[in-house]
């Protein structure tokens, strides 16, 4: 009796710490996914029940903003908290390039360090590694996320196009063989692989022409980039999503006694999609459709693993995806031939690349059952680069004047007590845009109207453009002939703003 009564006193004064605790965070960042692209947002031609579960069970945000249309300033900005374009480099980077994070200056996994959380980077990285020095890929590789803020890592450097294509665990190529060393170029090739430039005959999925992606042949799949050895190191695609969301689901499992920050970056649904085997042909819309449905199961497999150890309720996740979406973006994959008038970025106009909304507006959801009630949508402006501030006052961490300075702590919105958000946003898409409540501005650009590489509409235009978002979501009328003053005024305002 007497051990019984111990017994759970023990389990009320642990549940007392538990309801204490920090919540878990968990972001979940897919590549290149348009906001048109899943079923909760829209998309018939495709069904994604495990975000749509996520989507019904928090909150659906409809004008959540990633910071750029590409990739690599994008991830910057969510993790500096600082807008990419203040800085010169922050654009697509090759798999060499030297880290563009600073060591020296906090970051949101730094700052979640600090306020006592485990921390680990799981997935697509981009955000280059090293001090500027040639990478010996046969040696420690850092600087790199572990010395941003993440106390694990497991990652490949840049995208899956680019070479080197091995993984990273910390500091260290896994599964690196001493006797065949890794060399990698952008310049020249090394080594004697094929590359499909020269042995198109190799390749289990073509290049599209024009579009390069014509290297080293890694698994059938030619690559930008040469690369030489590691070729026991090399990974499968077919078995990246597995790889990722394995490693992913132990951090969680390891971690789950204490609080976490989970930064889990999805390959998918990026270039080569090669989706492994279960779902290939599952869509019926290509392989981008079913690296869409690869990446819902690995959602699932996320949640599946919250709910298992007990931690959904106090785990917030974050679904969203770093920029719009692409059909035909280096590879002949079908995603142009077998869209089955699937609209990628629903009714957006343009995609990746875009400074039109289809570049930066993208699916965003937030579920933290402790705190939010299910089943909400919300129009707030709302940008990744404030899940810093967002996130540093949640965890009650100072921000210093210099830390993440263009990040506004939009707690209220994100949880769904604030309708509004954000009165103003930058957005990055080529050229920069200003968003002031329904009113957006683009701001005078060269440069073609249609990137015919990727068959997307840039946002380029030589005259100004105004577009009224609230009555015109796929900004077909400009508006900036009838409203001059607004123009003027607006385009001061983002002066004002780019030099504070
Ligand atoms: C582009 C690549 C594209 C993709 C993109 C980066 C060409 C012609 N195209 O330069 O395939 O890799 O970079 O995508 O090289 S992102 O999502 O990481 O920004
Ligand atoms: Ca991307």
């Amino acid at each position: 009796m007497k051990k019984l009564l111990f017994a759970m006193l023990a389990l009320m004064a642990g549940q007392c710490l538990y309801a204490q605790q920090k919540p878990n965070v968990v972001i979940i960042y897919a590549d290149d996914l348009g906001y048109g692209d899943l079923s909760c947002y829209g998309a018939t031609k495709i069904q994604t029940p495990h975000i749509d579960q996520l989507a019904r069970e928090g909150i659906r945000f409809t004008n959540g903003h990633t910071t750029s249309a590409t990739c690599t300033p994008s991830r910057f900005g969510l993790l500096t908290g600082r807008y990419p374009w203040r800085k010169s480099g922050t654009g697509v980077l090759p798999g060499d390039a030297a880290m563009i994070i600073p060591v020296d200056k906090p970051s949101l996994a730094t700052m979640m360090q600090k306020a006592g959380y485990m921390t680990a980077l799981v997935g697509k990285w981009h955000l280059g590694l090293g001090d500027g020095s040639t990478i010996d890929w046969n040696r420690e590789v850092k600087p790199g996320p572990n010395e941003v803020g993440f106390h694990y890592s497991f990652c490949f450097p840049a995208t899956a196009d680019r070479v080197p294509t091995v993984f990273l665990e910390d500091h260290t190529v896994l599964g690196l063989d001493k006797n065949d060393p890794i060399e990698v170029n952008y310049k020249e090739k090394v080594g004697d692989d094929p590359t499909g430039k020269e042995h198109p005959e190799l390749l289990k999925m073509a290049s599209s022409p024009d579009h390069g992606h014509n290297n080293t042949i890694v698994n059938g799949i030619g690559r930008i980039g040469f690369m030489k050895g590691g070729h026991k190191a090399r990974w499968t695609d077919e078995e990246l999503a597995y790889a990722f969301t394995e490693r992913a689901e132990k951090f969680i499992e390891d971690n789950r006694q204490r609080p976490f920050f989970l930064y889990f970056a999805l390959s998918d649904i990026h270039v080569p999609r090669m989706p492994a085997t279960a779902f290939k042909g599952k869509s019926g819309l290509g392989y981008r459709g079913d690296a869409i449905l690869q990446m819902d199961w690995t959602v699932g497999r996320i949640t599946r693993k919250l709910r298992q150890l007990g931690l959904e309720k106090n785990t917030i996740v974050i679904f969203s995806s770093d920029n719009g979406p692409v059909l035909d973006d280096g590879y002949v994959d079908e995603a142009v031939t077998m869209l089955n008038g699937h609209k990628q970025a629903g009714p957006l106009r343009g995609g990746k690349y875009s400074a039109f909304e289809g570049g930066t507006r993208v699916p965003w959801i937030v579920r933290w059952p402790a705190t939010i009630k299910g089943g909400q949508t919300s129009n707030a402006l709302i940008s990744q680069i404030d899940l810093y501030a967002s996130f540093a006052r949640l965890t009650g961490q100072p921000l210093g004047a210099d830390d993440a300075p263009d990040s506004f702590n939009m707690l209220n919105a994100l949880t769904g007590k604030d309708p509004k958000g954000r009165s103003w946003l930058i957005l990055q898409g080529g050229p920069l845009s200003l968003v002031q409540g329904n009113l957006k501005y683009i701001t005078p650009a060269d440069g073609p109207k249609l990137s015919r590489l990727v068959n997307i509409e840039t946002g380029r235009n030589t005259e100004p453009q105004l577009y009224d978002l609230g009555k015109d979501i796929g900004e077909q009328h400009n508006i900036a002939d009838q409203h001059p003053e607004k123009v003027k005024e607006m385009a001061a305002e983002l002066e004002r703003l780019k030099a504070a």
